[in-house]
């Protein structure tokens, strides 16, 4: 996509466009949170359906004109129902956010029970944190990781569910390296007659390739977003049986939004058609492999990692063991100064604050879209390191970004 009409009539934003375009080109993105879309996928984003008011369904619409909307639609939800194999689909959620906000009014009152993952354990904002809506709207207990281990405490989960009594407990995660025990959940639960959410923003990608266990199937509700470990654009998605679908999609229109944003809504139906392709697959197996690579690669160089390493795209580098002093802010900042972006993050068991943590997450989704392999990634985590014990010196910083230069080339981005 060239920026030529928005330089035309506004050079301010086209030269931000274009800043952003050389920044994402000329640096490693490592936030597991983000990927990089395709041409196709971003061409679509940046259509003409953005004008279009879509209110409703397809074929159930509150304005006219929804002719290529219900079209855009009803392909995304088809595509979403073969990658991931739901009875029920709905695209329209904003984001992951909006996409849990779209669960829980579909089946909970204010006042209900949520048992979730503590946030600073890898659980996210929309499972009840006291700054979010959820915390405000319901109860909320948590769940933790075992301090020893860095995994899911499945029988503290279970128990907290027995004492709590909550109306739904939610699972899957923003900064949980491992794999996730759907069934023994789905067990809790069911033994204190609680729904279960699975929120697979992280690995939505991951899961439809098959890389990662599904909780289809296996959980009432299913949510994702769509633009992490599957490259369709942001976005948000549920997924639930047929049971629930009239449910959900009235708490999403006209529950918890507006017109859907019919211009994500056709992004999110290309990026589904590209994985459904059989090389969707290698990538997501690749994202995992690449993942392993860094994490081995850190813990070679003393870099301590919560669960001692990872199942899936992302590691959770805890600082404090190998380097006390230092914080996840710090060589946050140090980093991108060296052209390697990610973000310092929580570890269990934090004694910092959340906006300057003791540790720092990885991902490796948009380091494999770029090519990378596990050679190339075991690299990433010598700059890493590298950085990590000598965050102020300034021949170090130097010499990370001339060997990120050096793997930007190699690995290329954007035209
Ligand atoms: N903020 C996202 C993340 O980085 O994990 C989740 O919403």
């Amino acid at each position: 996509m060239s920026y030529e009409t928005v330089r035309e009539t506004d050079p301010t934003i086209a030269d931000a466009l274009a800043g952003e375009r050389r920044r994402q080109n000329e640096t490693l993105a490592m936030i597991a949170s983000e990927n990089h879309v395709s041409e196709a996928v971003l061409e679509a984003q940046g259509s003409e359906l953005t004008n279009n008011y879509a209110e409703g369904y397809p074929g159930e619409r509150y304005y006219g004109g929804c002719v290529y909307a219900d079209e855009v639609e009803s392909v995304a939800i088809e595509r979403a129902k073969e990658l991931w194999g739901a009875e029920h689909v709905n695209v329209q959620p904003h984001s992951g956010t909006q996409a849990n906000m779209g669960v829980y009014l579909a089946v909970l009152e204010p006042g209900d029970r949520i048992l979730s993952l503590d946030l600073t354990h890898g659980g996210h904002l929309s499972h009840g944190h006291p700054a979010n809506f959820t915390g405000q709207t319901y109860e909320v207990e948590q769940y933790e990781v075992d301090p020893e281990t860095g995994y899911i405490d499945y029988q503290g989960l279970r128990e907290t569910a027995e004492s709590f009594d909550p109306d739904i407990i939610v699972s899957g995660y923003s900064a949980y390296p491992r794999e996730v025990e759907w069934e023994r959940i789905q067990e809790a639960a069911e033994a204190v007659d609680a729904y279960h959410l699975a929120d697979i923003a992280h690995i939505t990608g991951l899961v439809a390739a098959g890389v990662h266990e599904s909780p289809v199937g296996v959980a009432d509700f299913v949510t994702g977003s769509t633009h992490k470990t599957i490259r369709a654009g942001r976005g948000g998605i549920i997924m639930c049986d047929e049971e629930h679908a009239d449910a959900v999609d009235s708490a999403v229109f006209p529950g918890a939004q507006g017109g859907p944003a019919m211009h994500n809504v056709a992004g999110k139906a290309v990026g589904f058609g590209e994985a459904l392709d059989p090389t969707f697959e290698t990538y997501a197996e690749q994202t995992v492999a690449n993942a392993q690579a860094l994490a081995d690669g850190l813990r070679e160089r003393g870099l301590s990692l919560v669960s001692g390493g990872t199942d899936n795209h992302l590691v959770l580098v805890d600082l404090r063991p190998s380097h006390p002093d230092t914080t996840g802010k710090e060589v946050e900042a140090a980093l991108e100064e060296a052209g390697l972006v990610l973000n310092a993050n929580t570890v269990p068991g934090e004694t910092r604050s959340p906006f300057n943590p003791s540790g720092i997450r990885a991902g490796t989704p948009a380091l494999t879209t770029r090519g990378f392999g596990e050679a190339a990634c075991r690299e990433v985590a010598d700059l890493i390191a590298d950085v990590v014990e000598a965050p102020d010196d300034e021949h170090v910083i130097a010499s990370v970004t001339d060997r990120v230069d050096t793997l930007t080339d190699e690995f290329r981005l954007y035209d």
